[in-house]
């Protein structure tokens, strides 16, 4: 009898790797459902930020500190321009202090190749992987430069956004567009000059509503569903107890303010279970994830089917406008 895969990459680092490997070139369907039942127990966090503001530097200490606690760590760096550079130098410290020849950390950097939304796919496929197969928290690292990280994120519990002063004279997360999705905004480089300017910057957003934008966030995750859902949770948070991010302020190269960071991390998580967010969020997730899948492999089905000549004369049609777009794809689902 062959060992399963659940057992096979939680003894074996080298079979994980070639099990994410799998995930990246989408073909392994089976083994995901295989491995699915022993999801569900990780804390995944994502961390985001503008290029250079020091995520790296933060996932390695934080990685250090859970090793320091005991727990282990499975690390996902998503970065379409650059390999994770500091992924070496932690496993190689970490592995110094543990002596069963079990490093406890794990580094993956996602390839590059497909589509963002295909990389979205597999971020979430391998940070489920590295979840069945053991790790305690699974840290996920992308740059934040627009709606590819946000669906990134969204495979993780707890998001946070990185900052760093004297970045140029705005918040870069503003810029970006990705504070809506902080759970935490750390300011990392503390050690900088303009510190100040940065904490005054996140505030202000902080008190502009963005509170009143999470609220909605929450509710619209109950209320704008494709289908119905069961009725809400009693637990639901309105404006009093909705979750406030904080501020965390680190020196992620010292390091400095990561035991408070991962006190944040550790009561974000509470938060979420003690509201029932955790399984709402889980359910809303579970939802559109099937949904994309299904549309995916519907389309995929449909378009197997139209040759190649046929579907350059319906672009023309339209171009010469005896036919609009929803015409068109009328005549496809025909
Ligand atoms: N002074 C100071 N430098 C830091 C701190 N954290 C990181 N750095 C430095 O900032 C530079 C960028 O750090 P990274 O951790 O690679 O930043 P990153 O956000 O992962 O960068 P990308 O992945 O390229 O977007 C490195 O030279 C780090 O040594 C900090 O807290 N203080
Ligand atoms: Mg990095």
């Amino acid at each position: 009898m062959t060992t399963g895969i659940v057992e096979r990459i939680r003894t074996n680092r080298r079979e994980l790797a070639r099990l994410l490997t799998r995930i990246e070139n989408g073909s392994a369907s089976a083994e995901m459902a295989e491995l699915y039942p022993h999801t569900g127990k990780a804390h995944i966090i994502g961390i985001t930020g503008a290029p250079g503001t020091g995520k790296s530097s933060l996932v390695n200490a934080l990685a250090q500190h859970y090793r320091q606690n005991n727990l282990t760590v499975g690390i996902v760096a998503v970065d379409p321009t650059s390999p994770f550079s500091g992924g070496a130098i932690l496993g190689d410290r970490i592995r110094m202090r543990d002596r069963s020849g079990d490093s406890g950390v794990f580094i993956r950097s996602m390839a590059t190749r497909g589509s963002l939304g295909g990389l979205a796919r597999a971020t979430s496929d391998v940070a489920r992987a590295l979840d069945a197969a053991g790790f305690d928290r699974v840290l996920i690292e992308t740059v934040g430069a627009g709606q590819s990280e946000v669906d990134i994120a969204r495979a993780a519990h707890t998001t946070l956004v990185v900052e760093a002063p004297g970045l140029g004279d705005d918040v870069q997360a503003i810029k970006a567009g990705i504070l809506e999705i902080a759970d935490i905004l750390v300011v990392n480089k503390a050690d900088r000059p303009g510190l100040e300017i940065t904490l005054r910057a996140l505030r202000a957003m902080l008190d502009l509503g963005h509170r009143a934008e999470r609220i909605a966030q929450v509710k619209e995750m109950h209320h704008g569903q494709m289908m119905t859902v069961p009725a809400v949770s009693k637990a639901v948070p309105d404006e009093n107890t909705a979750w406030q991010p904080p501020i965390a302020q680190t020196v992620s190269t010292e390091p400095r303010g990561i035991e408070e960071l991962a006190g944040h991390i550790a009561a974000h998580r509470d938060y979420l279970q003690r509201t029932g967010l955790l399984v709402e969020r889980e359910r809303a997730r579970i939802q559109n994830e099937i949904l994309e899948r299904v549309r995916d492999e519907v389309l995929s089905r449909l378009l197997s089917r139209i040759d190649e000549a046929q579907w350059r004369d319906l672009i023309a049609r339209v171009q010469s406008r005896t036919l609009d777009p929803a015409g068109a794809a009328a005549v496809l689902l025909e």
